[in-house]
């Protein structure tokens, strides 16, 4: 009876191993292929703020830091990340009207908000971005989303 009951257990071991091993390579494939996403987002960061008597945009990171109203450029294809922060207390939003695209008011001093969108292949072109609260896109802000062919 006792090589049996060896036998059985030693199987019984190799089964629980086998399908641990298994479980692991199920969890590895996982990740990889959480990583190999291709449409990672493209993130630009604006913050508002008012330079020489001029309410702006100004670009916060990566290429675009510090320029006032910068050209965002993104491929066509791209997800995109856009993010607003409120840097002056004034009520902005933005809105990109070619597009149907709008990151909502954010009021009050350090507030922030974002949205996401993608842009088709059939989208490459120049489109104007700006404030909608009355008289900020006249003040100044307003600025390009370019989507051109890398
Ligand atoms: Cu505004």
């Amino acid at each position: 009876m006792k090589p049996i009951v060896t036998l059985l257990s030693s199987l019984i071991f190799s089964l629980i191993v086998t399908s641990c091993k298994l479980q692991q390579a199920e969890t590895e494939l996982i990740i990889d292929s959480g990583t190999s996403i291709s449409h990672v987002p493209v993130e630009f960061s604006l913050q508002t703020s008012i330079i020489d008597g001029r309410m702006v945009f100004v670009g916060v990171g990566g290429e675009i830091d510090g320029v006032i109203n910068p050209d965002l450029i993104v491929q066509p294809g791209k997800a995109v990340h856009l993010i607003i922060t409120n840097k002056d207390g004034i009520p902005h939003d933005l809105l990109i009207p070619d597009l149907n695209i709008q990151v909502p008011l954010i009021s009050g001093n350090g507030a922030t908000t974002g949205v996401n969108f993608a842009l088709r292949e059939n989208q490459v072109g120049t489109y104007s971005y700006f404030c909608t609260v009355s008289g900020h896109r006249q003040a100044g802000m307003e600025g390009k989303l370019i989507v051109v062919e890398p």
